[in-house]
């Protein structure tokens, strides 16, 4: 029995609740930490310690200061590293290669970078002429927004969390951040971290607890939080959405996706089948840009089903403390039972099982965790749900393609549109393609690789808005244009 609580953090304070759930680890299905949720008075203290300290001393802080005090968050992650790797990996699971070079790595530099960048970015200025001819000058001030409600879903859980967080705080708001209920360790320890560094009180607050009728919908509803920003399913935002427009509040949605990977005969097979073997199976196929439908040219297309699927049966499924662990289990057992429910189903809708289908066999402890395994699917009609709905699991259903045109037609025809994987040779062809594809993000010959300035987000069901960069600093700040007569 674990004695680890997670409490919330409000007003600078570390604060526990009479209603508690488990933190439970799917590698085998322990118990990681009970969590304090945070009821309605809880939010409502939040919201009060978040509006008191806009208008106190972190109201006041230059710039300049506010973005030594973020540095010093990425300091502060680094030197617990080995505490954020733990905690994530007891959370979700996921292999600590992965943790170690992605999850925690990206937790402390979404800090640097945004501190970086909000100092240096200018506004907007414009001369102008006025009929008596002394003229005028315009010119843009950013102003925090207010309170900002930070939601996150679980499966990079200090990555989206800090990606919304860091550039909240640089342009000077106060947040009050929801992590998912399923991975809350990672958003405790950096309330430790931020309570160390010495933010004032009230500026950073952490709740625990559920979506709906918990924590998540107290939070969404309140009438005094200025906007919200959102990583999670496209359904979940589209909830969030409907209570946003009481009070007609910015929203920001990161969501689901259904997204391609694209394979050219012209292409470099091998990088090819590597790149596909991440975006595929990444994350137990838990991240929003993973590849669930694969488009391989016919020319290569039996090759390419080969190859993926010896390369799928060779990974390695272990503890994540381990060396050699290359794929984790999926989140939760609830989360399980509807990826095998996705199987089924491909299987009622006449799909051809190539490899996986099942749950891996194990004689210890993972016999209670929610492993399963790598799944690949062929012969399924561009109508079938496993070509339609995400999954969020480790499958994709492979098939070929004729043309450009038959390809740019199939990969458009999705209610998503978050991102593609595209693989050939030929420069103009990647140039071509790229365009065509209603999706905010298009990897060429890669997947996956960040470069933090770069607009991130989706279309149609995959988002509203774009982060990143400028974009971020342009959601979490408002602009107020003064225009001087001279
Ligand atoms: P989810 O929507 O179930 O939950 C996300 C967060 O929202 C959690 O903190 C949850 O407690 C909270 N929540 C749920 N209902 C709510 C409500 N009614 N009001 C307020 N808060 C509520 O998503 P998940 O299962 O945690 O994450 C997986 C999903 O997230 C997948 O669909 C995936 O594609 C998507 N995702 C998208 C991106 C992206 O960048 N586009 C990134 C990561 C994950
Ligand atoms: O890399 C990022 O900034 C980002 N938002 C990744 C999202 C991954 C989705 O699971």
């Amino acid at each position: 029995m674990t004695s680890k609580i997670y409490k919330n953090y409000i007003a600078g304070e570390f604060i526990s609740s009479d209603r508690f759930f488990d933190d439970i680890n799917p590698v085998d299905g322990s118990l990681v930490a009970r969590v304090a949720e945070a009821d309605k008075l809880m939010v409502e203290k939040a919201v009060v310690a978040a509006k008191m300290a806009l208008k106190g001393e972190w109201g006041k802080l230059p710039l300049v200061e506010r973005c030594k005090l973020l540095r010093r968050i990425a300091d502060g992650i680094e030197a617990r590293f080995d505490d954020f790797v733990d905690a994530e990996i007891a959370d979700t699971g996921k292999p600590q290669s992965h943790a170690r070079a992605i999850d925690i790595p990206r937790g402390a530099e979404n800090f640097r970078f945004f501190s970086d960048l909000a100092r240096t970015v200018s506004t907007e200025c414009f001369e102008m002429d006025t009929p008596d001819g002394s003229g005028a000058l315009n010119y843009a001030v950013r102003k925090p927004m207010g309170v900002i409600a930070v939601i996150a879903p679980w499966n990079l859980p200090l990555l989206l969390l800090t990606w919304k967080l860091a550039p909240a705080l640089a342009m000077g708001n106060c947040v009050i951040a929801k992590p998912s209920e399923e991975t809350p360790g990672t958003a405790s320890l950096l309330a430790e971290v931020i309570h160390e560094v010495g933010l004032p009180s009230g500026v950073f607050n952490l709740l625990h607890g559920f979506g709906p009728d918990s924590t998540g919908e107290y939070l969404t509803k309140h009438e005094d939080i200025d906007a919200i920003t959102f990583t999670g399913e496209s359904a979940t935002g589209s909830e969030i959405m409907k209570v946003a427009a009481n009070d007609v509040k910015p929203v920001s949605f990161e969501l689901g996706g259904k997204n391609a990977a694209i394979v050219f005969d012209d292409a470099d097979f091998d990088a090819a089948i590597e790149g596909t073997v991440r975006s595929v199976f990444s994350n137990c196929g838990q991240v929003c840009l993973c590849s669930e439908r694969v488009y391989v040219h016919e020319s290569i297309y039996e090759k390419f089903v080969s190859e993926l699927k010896i390369r799928a049966e060779a990974l390695i499924e272990n503890w994540p403390e381990g060396q050699s662990a290359e794929l984790g289990p999926l989140i939760s057992q609830e989360h399980r039972i509807k990826v095998l429910a996705c199987f089924a189903r491909a299987l009622e809708e006449g799909g051809n099982l190539v490899t996986g289908g099942g749950v891996p066999e194990f004689t210890d402890s993972r016999k209670k965790g929610s492993w399963i395994q790598p799944t690949i699917f062929t012969g399924l009609s561009e109508e079938a749900d496993m070509v339609k709905q995400e999954v969020f699991g480790p499958v994709c259903h492979i098939s070929s393609f004729a043309s450009e045109k038959e390809l740019v037609e199939k990969v458009n025809n999705s209610k998503y549109g978050l991102a593609a994987a595209v693989w050939t040779k030929d420069i103009k062809r990647a140039h071509r393609v790229s365009r065509q594809l209603e999706v905010g993000v298009v990897w060429v010959n890669t997947w996956f690789l960040r470069d933090l300035r770069t607009p991130f987000g989706g279309i149609k069901l995959s988002g509203v808005g774009r982060e990143g960069g400028l974009h971020s600093l342009e959601f979490y700040s408002e602009l107020t244009n003064i225009c001087i007569k001279l």
